[in-house]
């Protein structure tokens, strides 16, 4: 059961195992990754497919000759080995050209050119079969005051989603977008820097039911915030279209840690959520194998994002299927969470008229009553040590 096969939906980007592992204090340790190599080693591990920003597939400023020749190797890779291209993004981040941002760049023409470029992949995404496209905006952000009119940016923010949401429809495309949330880095403070400010701003949309998220592990966390409760709203909202697992430890700069590594207590949970939330999307890896490592240390990295994620699975079903647990969630009342405020057919004119409720209830004695969560957590982490 911790052998990966393409049902359990694991991908990668070409982006994570191809990272060359340049960092802004020092120069690649690992050669580029021929993107072919990659489809076929990650099928051997036992994934369902990976994805891709348009330059990790076609290196900017290719030919359009060169760029069918890239595209054609891509697509016979993926016939011989089956992997599929559930996701496709756009780089507006590493050129020099969007140092101020892509759909919210100060210089509209730079506007004009992230949209056509966008565009021209979205039809190579469409033509691979994918169905979600993910909009990562790492460079727009500012690092001074005066340098962002944030209000007008994000109006600039909201046109570009409603043409490009504009364009799929009128293509016809199976096709929707997924917002990833970051706070900071590359930019000093990016735009929608966490899950609740981008569902905010996708209600503002001239189409939001095609706009989602793709909130990533270690970007959450590296705000601080509890990421299984950022999914839990997405999933709530309707909006988790997709999903970066990987590994963040706390407050720093964006680790990329493979899955399980980092927060495991919070990959505990957000395994368990995706599982008996019925979440049925991609279990997509967004990490790098750190600079450290040889290939082989890239595969291995890669084969435990998979394994932990399984080994979590699992954990996670037998605490739920463990009777203690289940005696001890009552005790902490999940229950009664799950129950309507009001009863079945009252109404707010009930809840008002009963001194039950307010005159007659004995506020002290509920006071008193302890919620037992720290056995109900113990519980967890017994099976999380593996010694339950
Ligand atoms: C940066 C990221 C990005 C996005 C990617 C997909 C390079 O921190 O997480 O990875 O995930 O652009 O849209
Ligand atoms: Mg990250
Ligand atoms: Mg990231
Ligand atoms: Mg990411």
């Amino acid at each position: 059961a911790l052998t990966p096969n393409p049902s359990d939906k694991f991908t990668f980007g070409l982006w994570t195992v191809g990272w060359q592992g340049r960092d802004p204090f020092g120069d690649a340790t690992r050669p580029a990754l021929d993107p072919v190599e990659s489809v076929t080693k990650l099928a051997e591990l036992g994934a369902y497919g990976v994805t891709f920003h348009d330059d990790d597939l076609i290196p900017f400023g290719s030919s359009a000759a060169d760029r069918d020749a890239h595209i054609a190797r891509f697509r016979k890779a993926l016939d011989e080995t089956g992997m599929k291209v559930p996701m496709a993004t756009t780089n507006l981040f590493t050129h020099p050209v969007f140092k101020d941002g892509a759909f919210t760049s100060n210089d509209r023409d730079v506007r004009r050119y992230a949209l056509r470029k966008t565009i021209r992949n979205i039809d190579l995404a469409a033509s691979l079969g994918a169905e979600i496209y993910v909009a990562w905006g790492g460079r727009e952000g500012a690092e001074s005051g005066a340098a962002k009119d944030v209000r007008v940016a994000l109006d600039r923010f909201k046109e570009a989603f409603d043409l490009l949401g504009e364009y799929v429809t009128e293509q016809g495309y199976n096709l929707r977008f997924a917002i990833e949330p970051k706070p900071n880095e590359p930019r000093g403070d990016i735009l929608l820097p966490t899950v609740g400010h981008a569902l905010a701003f996708i209600n503002s949309l001239e189409r939001p039911e095609l706009v989602g998220l793709n909130p990533e592990v270690g970007h959450e966390q590296m705000a601080g915030l509890n990421f299984p409760h950022g999914i839990a709203q997405a999933l709530w909202h309707g909006k988790l279209f997709h999903i970066d697992l990987n590994g963040q430890s706390g407050i720093k700069y964006d680790q990329d840690l493979r899955f399980g590594a980092g927060d495991l207590r919070a990959a505990f949970w957000l395994v368990d959520l995706l599982e008996s939330a019925g979440y049925e999307g991609m279990r997509h890896f967004d990490f790098k194998p750190p600079r450290t490592e040889d290939f082989s240390g890239v595969w291995a990295s890669a084969a435990g994002c998979m394994r932990n994620y399984l080994a979590l699975k699992q954990k996670a079903a037998a605490f739920r299927a463990d009777p203690e647990v289940q005696e001890a969630l009552k005790a902490s009342r999940l229950d009664q969470l799950a129950q309507p405020t009001l009863g079945e057919g009252e109404k707010l004119a009930d809840l008002l008229a009963d001194s039950s409720a307010f005159e007659d209830f004995d506020v002290e004695a509920a006071a008193k009553r302890g919620m037992a969560f720290e056995h109900l957590d113990q519980l967890a982490m017994d099976h999380l040590l593996g010694i339950r």
